[in-house]
């Protein structure tokens, strides 16, 4: 006998899924961001990960396979084929073309929508319950794309959209400030995009409304500038992809803080994209980010927001630039 055999008297199969399972399909730069704030952060004890590349998911399999012994061993499986994706509690989509120099998101639609139409249903076959977490660009029409393809309930659909932005948000004002990202409190909604919408309205510390100190707080009208900051955070992930070639680390954590609250069923309350029919007045079908509440079954509530006439007209503006895209687009 080997001395696998000697050493080892088995008297049981081991079971075959983590009750956490995460599947991320694509492993580039924002794939593997994914994984490791997943798995860095206890998060999940099986993922699985999906390219088309063999090559790349043998180096990345070696990597891992070298890293088990500082993460608690947790079960991590590579291959080209969905089959490993089976009965998944999240599948993190961020698959796709990110933008070259020059490009805007909404520049990737035609290259991703095509991807989202190949992908999705395998997916939704192999994990049937799974919550569909969309990291792919742009983001709101994809989660759109998604959802259409998926055939499942729009609620088990979330793109990862304004969650980055709100944190990128709140990180600013807190540099400027001098204290804490976490003790600022404020949201951005809408596309997660140029048309992004801060909502200066409910920014605060402490309770403290910024309105109430300067009332034009974020407007043009507002000379110390803040309004300036808020067009950085639009802008935020091309200064990040002009200075390295591409962004990766927040975007991989602020995936998994969603997961998180999926796989934990939290119940938190962050700014993702979701249906936004019937919401603010928005006739038209389509995503954009609104403060939601995230559990096992994906979206629960949408937080119904007390916002400006003019938070209101610059979220109209999102969803007519969201709309003037998803109107070419043929399922
Ligand atoms: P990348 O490093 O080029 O990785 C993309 C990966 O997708 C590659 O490994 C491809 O092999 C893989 N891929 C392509 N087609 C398929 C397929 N059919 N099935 C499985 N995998 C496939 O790009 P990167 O990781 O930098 O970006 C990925 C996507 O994330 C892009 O669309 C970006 O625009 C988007 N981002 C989204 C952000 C957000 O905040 N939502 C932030 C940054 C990037």
């Amino acid at each position: 006998a080997c001395l696998r055999e000697e050493l080892l008297c088995k008297v049981a199969d081991p079971a075959r899924n983590g009750i956490d399972k995460v599947t991320i399909v694509g492993a580039g730069m924002v794939g593997v961001a994914c994984a490791n704030a997943i798995l860095f952060q206890r998060i999940s004890s099986h993922v699985a990960i999906v390219d088309p590349f063999p090559k790349k998911l043998e180096g990345e399999g070696m990597d891992y396979c070298h890293s088990s012994v500082f993460l608690d061993d947790p079960r991590i499986e590579f291959d080209t084929n969905f089959c490993i994706s089976k009965d998944s509690k999240v599948v993190v989509i961020t698959a796709g073309a990110r933008q070259k120099e020059g490009e805007n998101r909404l520049d990737l639609v035609k290259k991703n929508t095509n991807i989202m139409r190949n992908i999705i249903p395998p997916l939704v076959e192999y994990s049937p319950d799974a919550v569909f977490l969309i990291v792919s660009n742009p983001v709101d029409v994809l989660s759109w794309v998604a959802w259409k393809v998926s055939g499942l309930p729009v609620t088990r659909i979330i793109g990862a959209g304004c969650h980055l932005d709100t944190a990128r948000f709140r990180c600013m004002i807190a540099k400027r400030l001098g204290i804490s990202a976490k003790s600022v409190h404020g949201l951005v909604i809408g596309e997660h995009g140029d048309s992004q919408v801060p909502l200066w309205s409910g920014v605060n510390v402490a309770g403290v409304l910024f309105r109430d100190i300067i009332p034009h707080v974020g407007l043009e009208l507002d000379e110390e500038g803040w309004n300036d900051l808020a067009k950085s955070v639009a802008k935020a992930g091309s200064t990040v992809r002009c200075l390295k070639g591409y962004s990766n680390t927040a975007v991989g954590l602020s995936a998994a803080d969603i997961t998180r609250d999926i796989i934990r069923n939290t119940l938190s309350v962050k700014s993702v994209s979701t249906s936004v029919q019937g919401h603010h007045n928005i006739c038209q079908d389509l995503f954009l980010s609104l403060p939601c509440t995230i559990g096992a079954s994906g979206v629960g509530q949408v937080i119904r927001m007390r916002i400006t006439e003019y938070e209101k007209k610059l979220l109209h503006n999102s969803a007519d630039v969201i709309h003037n895209v998803q109107k070419n687009i043929e399922l």
